[in-house]
């Protein structure tokens, strides 16, 4: 009998390409290192590590209309940036496909693209493990993100964002304004 993070993990093999599937797998292990760091658990890390991009294969146009059958709210910011919806529906599957029903499981797969003020740890994990997984390709401060990710996990989100919103500004996309609004919480928090 497989363990439940086997199963959920041959399941999202089959569903991811191979590139997302490795990503995952980053997530799933960077999320269980933090939760030993911090004092999370490990297994609820591995699970909203593993399930974070469940929803990232569909295509945009299906994101929407899936959320318009399931009941999900699209914001404006999301109608325009549908990608951004595959954390909301990410949450969906992972509740009624994976059978999770864990709400800060939950929580850390709706919140992991843009965060959100006052997040809980698993929240903080999961999305400062997003950004950090070994396979991601080398970004800005990364390598002083992964040793703050330990560290002060807060000041690593700060980093996290304050990059995130210079690289959307620079590259002319629209900014959620929850990624501003869990900025200033933390920059707020923090000094
Ligand atoms: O799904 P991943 O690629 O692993 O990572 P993610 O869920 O953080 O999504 C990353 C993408 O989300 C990246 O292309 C930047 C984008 N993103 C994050 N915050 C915002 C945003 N895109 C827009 N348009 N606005 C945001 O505020
Ligand atoms: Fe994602
Ligand atoms: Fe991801």
């Amino acid at each position: 009998m497989a363990s439940e993070t086997k199963k959920i993990a041959k399941a999202l093999e089959k569903e991811l390409d191979a590139k997302r599937y490795e990503h995952t797998i980053g997530v799933e292990y960077t999320a269980a290192a933090l939760a030993m760091a911090h004092g999370a658990s490990v297994k609820d890390a591995q699970i909203a590590g593993l399930l974070h991009d469940c929803a990232k294969a569909v295509p945009d146009d299906k994101k929407i209309a899936l959320c318009e059958k399931y009941g999900i709210p699209i914001r404006d910011v999301e109608r325009t940036n549908p990608g951004l919806l595959h954390a909301k529906l990410g949450r969906y599957f992972a509740e009624h496909e994976y059978g999770i029903d864990n709400p800060d499981i939950l929580g850390a797969i709706e919140w992991h693209t843009t965060g959100k003020p006052n997040m809980s740890l698993l929240e903080k994990i999961v999305f400062v493990a997003d950004y950090i997984e070994p396979s991601r390709k080398p970004l800005i401060n990364l390598e002083e993100i992964r040793h703050l990710a330990f560290k002060d996990i807060d000041k690593a989100i700060i980093q996290i964002l304050e990059d995130t919103l210079l690289y959307l500004g620079q590259s002319g996309r629209s900014i959620d304004s929850l990624t501003e609004q869990t900025y200033h919480f933390y920059c707020d928090k923090n000094y």
